[in-house]
């Protein structure tokens, strides 16, 4: 071929982003949008059936999971571990970072931190969505919103001695009355933890939320670290209303290197729902 068809010749996409599908070991959170649940280990290996390249692990905290076993497993299948969620330390033990009690708030961060530890080990980032929390109270909105700032701060700094980012998701109105849109959220974080905090871009949350899901993604590109993958109805990704056409349009044009993470009910059942989203995401995304 010569040098100048060579030139002519269109360049393959590259597709950085990878595929990932969730598991909840938290019974608290039954009933929540997560697609697998109470077996890492089998959720891993249909995982691994279905193609996908990584689970990300909804725990009740940091020592629910032998990690030997963990490193086993994800060695066994040849998938990562895309992120940790910290949601238990909400759904179980009622502790978030703008609760009025400073020890309260002290033992939420000591939640976060430990895992931090336990995901860092394993190259992957600590998710805080429902230990944001709210103000109210008697916690105004700047008091919240203030010591948010301090947690995710001292967090993401802490995040940054594995190399992983620390992952911060904006959440619908109904969830968080701190940050509910992808520009909101950017203007809270902006600068702390030494820019190591990253945004997670829950597209069901944004269904709600963004006035244009695809334009949102695109103009905040440069902080998100994250993606949930799911549909706007929460179900898996393809049995909603999400123009799935247009993100995929604008998540290629984001140069994302993160994961597209399912995390949908488990409708109409954990199977189901896991090879749903494996479907829309090969016919989309790669
Ligand atoms: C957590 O990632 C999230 O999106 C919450 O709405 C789930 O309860
Ligand atoms: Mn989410």
């Amino acid at each position: 071929m010569s040098a100048l068809s060579n030139a002519k010749t269109p360049k393959k996409e590259q597709v950085m982003f990878r595929s990932s599908v969730t598991v909840s070991l938290v019974q608290e959170a039954r009933g929540g949008p997560f697609v697998f649940w109470d077996d890492y280990r089998e959720a891993a290996k249909k995982a691994k059936s279905l193609g996908f390249d990584a689970i990300e692990i909804f725990t009740p905290g940091p020592d629910a999971i032998k990690a030997g076993e963990l490193l086993d497993t994800l060695e066994e299948t040849g998938l990562k571990l895309a992120a940790v969620g910290t949601g238990a330390g909400w759904v179980k033990h009622k502790l978030h970072l703008c609760l009025p009690d400073a020890v309260k708030r002290q033992q939420a961060r000591d939640f976060i931190r430990a895992i931090i530890d336990f995901a860092g080990a394993f190259g992957a980032p600590a998710i805080i969505g429902s230990m944001q929390g709210r103000h109210g109270d008697g916690v105004s909105m700047e008091q919240a919103k203030q010591w948010l700032r301090e947690a995710l701060d001292e967090l993401g700094n802490y995040a940054a001695e594995y190399r992983v980012p620390l992952i911060y998701e904006p959440l619908n109105r109904y969830e968080t009355n701190l940050a509910n849109t992808l520009e909101a959220a950017t203007a809270l974080i902006g600068g702390v933890g030494g820019g190591n905090v990253k945004l997670l871009a829950d597209l069901f949350h944004m269904n709600i939320e963004e006035t244009d899901v695809a334009k949102a993604l695109v103009d905040n590109a440069a902080m998100i670290g994250h993606i949930h993958f799911v549909d706007t109805n929460r179900r898996p990704a393809g049995l909603g209303n999400m123009p799935w056409a247009k993100i995929a349009e604008a998540v290629r044009s984001m140069n994302y290197s993160g994961f597209l993470s399912a995390e949908a009910f488990p409708y109409p059942d954990s199977d189901a729902a896991a090879v749903q989203t494996i479907d829309t995401y090969r016919k989309f995304f790669s």
